[in-house]
């Protein structure tokens, strides 16, 4: 066996911990990896319409994030509840990084952006509002920044992000709007663990504490859910992970919105510091570590479909999901009239097309390679890729500021998670500290699949035992990821299927 294939007793504690982990909720099914995962979707995986509004959803299809861009504007600041995690002079947590604020826009100005956008970047195919405050609660807000929208880009998908109080009062127009993708934020079903994470909500004219508050949030949040799945909306539940406080509970929430017809269930971590000034930041209560996401994510396995490429992005995010080029278009760098040509996004969906029939070609084909590549000590490895899209390995890793981690096995190639780091290369040139913070988040990793890389990253990279290479630069991922793991194996896995066969 290589020194690069993993061995979990080379590793450091903490390294062996995560990758156990790591690997234990793609095996358990908690992952977009394995086969209960719905945020994989393949158009076998469902019937054709529903697989005509995911398809090029970069958050409801895994594969389609290799493809498709969403972007958010922040037209909602109003919101009606208060969450533990939340600073109001941030956006929106449930569906953001909290501690980051974005530009806030009308209407008029919202709509100008997506133009301006959906000419620059034909990747574009959502626009969603995820705040800064509640996208149903300031319904006028979203409906007319998405009446504006559609009027100019009809094929543009709407969707919303909201923590479902008034989400039931709006349910009609949300789907005369053709708004396909709801997400509903639900961290709880009991009101006790709610009004641990809720102080309040302002419902019916009347703030509300405690309890009594959790109960009415959670009754509506259910309504919310069974209207928008008996008009046919796809619903995505987001329920951020509060150690000590709904950890335990997550099971059940899984367990209940997939009875009730969620699509997918997004567990994210729950993100606080003191200086984000929330509630929880400034009372020390912490995230979930990587290992307590990925124990919640295997206890719901066979539950729920799970979602695990989300990045938590902005409320102002533009771009693949994992980049952000919300800073390419604020308004002071917006013309004044913008027409929308929609030339650039036809086009992009033509070679889209194209392009998926033959990654799929060559993952079937890569498939067929490896599988049954079964030797006695056969590992799983784990194989990070650069990549800026389009299911390629295609970015040059000094400027990679995350890597897409791939399991393969015997069983084939399949996303597992994201890690992110600072990218090494800062003009031009490579920087020693930012490439200790690369190995770093590499830990565990066999090898790493790039377009490019010079001879000292790559040295470094080898003494710390992560095998780099560019050899499969621009191939599918699939087929590079399938390539790493046939040479892993040698000569005895392929004699062993020859045996076999
Ligand atoms: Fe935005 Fe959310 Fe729609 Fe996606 S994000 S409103 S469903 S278009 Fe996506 Fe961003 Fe994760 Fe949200 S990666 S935070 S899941
Ligand atoms: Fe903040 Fe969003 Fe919660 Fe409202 S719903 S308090 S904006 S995190």
């Amino acid at each position: 066996m290589s020194a690069n294939v993993i061995s979990l007793d080379a590793l450091s504690v903490g390294s062996r911990d995560r990758l156990r982990e790591d690997m234990a909720a793609t095996a358990a099914g908690g992952g977009c990896s394995a086969s209960s995962c719905g945020s994989k979707q393949a158009p076998e995986d469902m019937d054709p319409a529903t697989w005509a509004k995911v398809k090029d959803h970069p958050c409801y299809s895994e594969e389609a994030h290799h493809y498709f861009a969403r972007m958010h504007v922040a037209v909602a600041p109003a919101c009606n509840i208060q969450c533990n995690y939340c600073n109001r002079k941030y956006d929106c947590a449930n569906e953001s990084r909290p501690g980051v604020v974005s530009e806030r826009l009308t209407p008029a100005e919202a709509a100008r952006k997506v133009i301006a956008v959906a000419n620059k970047v034909p990747q574009l195919s959502v626009l969603g509002i995820a705040g800064p405050g509640d996208a149903a609660y300031d319904w006028t807000k979203t409906r007319e920044t998405f009446g504006r929208v559609a009027a100019q880009i009809p094929d543009i998908k709407l969707c919303l992000s909201s923590n479902g109080l008034s989400l039931p009062d709006h349910i009609d127009e949300i789907v005369g709007m053709n708004v396909d993708h709801v997400t509903l934020t639900i961290n709880m079903l009991d009101p006790e663990i709610g009004a641990q994470i809720y102080p309040w909500i302002f419902y019916q004219r009347q703030r509300i504490w405690g309890a009594e508050a959790s109960r009415i949030l959670h009754e509506r949040q259910m309504l919310a859910l069974d209207m928008l799945v008996a008009r046919g909306v796809l619903v995505k539940v987001n329920s951020v992970l509060i150690p000590g406080i709904n950890d335990a509970h997550l099971m059940e929430v899984n367990r209940e919105v997939k009875r009730r017809g969620a699509f997918l269930h997004n567990i994210m971590p729950l993100i606080s510091a003191p200086e984000h000034g929330t509630q929880f930041g400034l009372t020390g209560q912490r995230g979930p570590t990587a290992a307590e996401l990925r124990a919640v994510q295997e206890a719901c396995a066979g539950g729920a479909n799970l979602m695990k490429h989300c990045r938590q992005c902005r409320a102002d995010a533009v771009g693949l999901l994992g980049e952000d080029r919300g800073q390419e278009f604020t308004l002071d760098r917006l013309e004044d009239d913008q027409t929308y040509d929609p030339g650039h996004r036809e086009t992009y969906r033509d070679w889209v097309g194209k392009e998926r029939e033959d990654r799929r070609a060559a993952a079937a084909e890569a498939q067929a390679q490896t599988g049954g590549l079964v030797v006695a000590t056969a590992p799983t490895l784990l194989v990070a890729v650069a990549t800026q899209g389009g299911g390629r390995i295609n970015q040059h890793f000094g400027h990679a500021s995350e890597f897409q981690i791939f399991e393969v096995d015997a069983e084939g190639v399949r996303f597992a998670f994201h890690r992110r780091c600072d990218n090494y290369c800062v003009g031009g040139a490579g920087e020693e500290d930012r490439l200790e913070r690369v190995i770093a988040a590499l830990e565990g990793i066999d090898t790493v699949l790039c377009a490019k890389i010079g001879d000292c990253p790559r040295d470094t990279l080898a003494a710390a035992g992560i095998t780099v290479s560019a050899e499969h630069a621009f191939d599918y991922i699939e087929t590079g990821v399938s390539a790493v793991y046939r040479a892993r194996m040698g000569d005895a896995a392929l004699q062993a299927r020859a045996d076999s066969a």
